[in-house]
């Protein structure tokens, strides 16, 4: 009997290991949003034109982190991200969130895939930020958190890829992309977790008709 505790304890802590991850905070005093560490998109799958600010990198468009600059994106430009530890599904109210930086707040065009091999895109839709009350490297936090339903998506079905197309202001820049996150979003366990949890299970089977010997 022990024994089969210690295992189930085991499998137990396991189950734990796979539902738990650090929280990343967005937004500022009118808007935010507490993010799982795995929500944000993983890869560029597609990019045309932009150029970054005040440091950004390709990677830290992949990152929760909204100060560390950004991609200017003006018509004509885009990038599309995968999502590769985490799809984002249509849960309750918004599903996806998508962070701009500076004043006054800019629109974007987005398009969404179950796909991460740059097909699939859905119809775009032009969606308009609001300002968060939060900062980004220096300049105003806008966001948009869009509900999948917009692009047709039932209910509980997951997207793996977004598309960001760049609009140009009429006298000042375009959209300057800073994060992409999912705020209902599944994860896609790691391989070695899954082994881990599969030994856990089979070890708690053994011990189990051990038992009842
Ligand atoms: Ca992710
Ligand atoms: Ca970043
Ligand atoms: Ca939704």
């Amino acid at each position: 009997m022990k024994r089969f505790l210690i295992v189930l304890s085991a499998v137990i802590m396991i189950l734990g290991t796979v539902g738990m991850a650090n929280a990343v905070l967005i937004g500022g005093s009118s808007w935010s949003y507490d993010f799982d560490s795995t929500a944000f998109v993983d890869s560029v799958i597609d990019s045309s034109g932009g150029w970054y600010w005040s440091g950004g990198t390709e990677a830290g468009l992949l990152n929760g982190n909204v100060n560390d600059g950004g991609i200017a994106l003006y018509d004509g430009d885009y990038m599309s991200f995968a999502f590769i530890d985490n799809s984002v599904y249509n849960g309750a109210g918004a599903d996806l969130a998508i962070f701009e930086a500076g004043f006054p707040a800019e629109d974007f065009i987005v398009s969404v895939s179950f796909l991460t091999n740059n097909t699939g895109w859905t119809s775009p839709i032009q969606y308009s930020t609001v300002y968060t009350g939060g900062s980004a490297s220096g300049y105003n936090l806008n966001v948009v958190a869009l509900d999948l339903s917009d692009f047709g998506i039932g209910s509980n079905m997951a997207i793996s890829a977004v598309r960001i197309d760049g609009i140009t202001h009429p006298t000042l820049g375009g959209t300057d992309l800073v994060a992409i996150g999912g705020m209902n979003i599944s994860p896609v366990p790691e391989p070695a977790t899954l082994i881990l949890l599969g030994s856990g299970l089979a070890g708690l089977a053994f011990f189990r008709k051990k038992m009842k010997k």
